[in-house]
C-alpha cells in the first residue's frame, strides 16, 4: 500500500498520523505537486490532480476522505456518525478555503482586496473556526480519532503557514496543544521539511 502526498499537506498529514496510530503498514511517497515530475505522477494516477491518493494493489483511491473510508472498511472499523461526518465536512471546507486563498496569494493576488471570492472564503473560515472553537471542548478527554487528527492537522498547518490569527480561538489552541502532547506528531511536522 502506497500513500502519495507531500510533507506539508494537511490532508496527507492527517492520513499519515491516523495510519501510524492504527499501526497500518504502508509506504509513503512524497511528490512535489508543482514540479513536472509531480504533475506527471498526478496525471498518471489522479485526474483531480490533488494529493493524497493511495495505491493498494490494483486499486487506486483518491481523496483523503475516501481513502479513510476505504481503509476503515478494510480494517472493519466503525463508520463515522453523521455528526462526525458534518464536523469533518466543516474542517475540510475551512481547509479548502485556506488552500484557495494561499494559491491566490501565490498567484500574485492580494487576498485583502475587497473581492467577493476572497470575502466568501474568509467568511467561511471565520464561521467554521468559531464553531469548532465552541465544539472543541467535546474533544477534550476522548482518544484521538480521525476527526480530531484532521482538526489538529488543519490548526497546525494554519500555524505553520501563518494563515489566520488563532489567538481568539483559545479552545482550539488548547486542543492543538493537547494533541501535540498526546500524539507523536514530530515525524510528520511540516516544519521539519520546510
Ligand atoms: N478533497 C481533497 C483535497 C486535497 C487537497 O486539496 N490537496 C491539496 C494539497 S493540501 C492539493 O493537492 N492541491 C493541489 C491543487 O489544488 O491544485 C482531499 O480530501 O484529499
Amino acid at each position: 500500500m502506497i500513500l502519495y502526498g507531500s510533507h506539508t499537506s494537511p490532508y496527507v498529514r492527517r492520513l499519515r498520523l491516523w495510519l501510524d496510530e492504527q499501526k497500518l503498514d504502508y509506504e509513503y511517497i512524497h511528490i512535489d505537486i508543482f514540479s513536472p515530475e509531480g504533475r506527471a505522477t498526478l496525471s498518471q494516477h489522479n485526474p483531480t490532480k490533488k494529493i493524497p491518493f493511495l495505491l493498494d494493489g490494483e486499486e487506486t483511491v483518491v481523496d483523503s476522505g475516501v481513502i479513510y473510508r476505504y481503509l476503515s472498511e478494510k480494517c472493519k472499523l466503525p463508520k463515522l456518525s453523521w455528526q462526525q461526518e458534518n464536523t469533518l465536512t466543516t474542517i475540510n471546507a475551512a481547509n479548502d478555503s485556506l488552500i484557495e486563498l494561499l494559491l491566490c496569494q501565490r498567484s500574485g493576488f492580494n487576498t485583502d482586496d475587497d473581492k467577493l471570492f476572497f470575502k466568501l472564503q474568509k467568511e467561511r473560515v471565520a464561521t467554521i473556526l468559531s464553531l469548532l472553537n465552541e465544539q472543541s471542548v467535546k474533544f477534550k478527554d476522548s482518544d484521538c480519532s480521525y476527526i480530531e487528527i484532521s482538526l489538529y492537522c488543519l490548526l497546525d498547518w494554519i500555524l505553520f503557514r501563518n494563515l489566520w490569527d488563532l489567538q481568539p480561538y483559545s479552545a482550539l489552541l488548547a486542543f492543538h496543544h493537547k494533541v501535540s502532547e498526546t500524539l507523536p506528531v514530530a515525524k510528520t511536522d511540516p516544519r521539519n521539511y520546510a
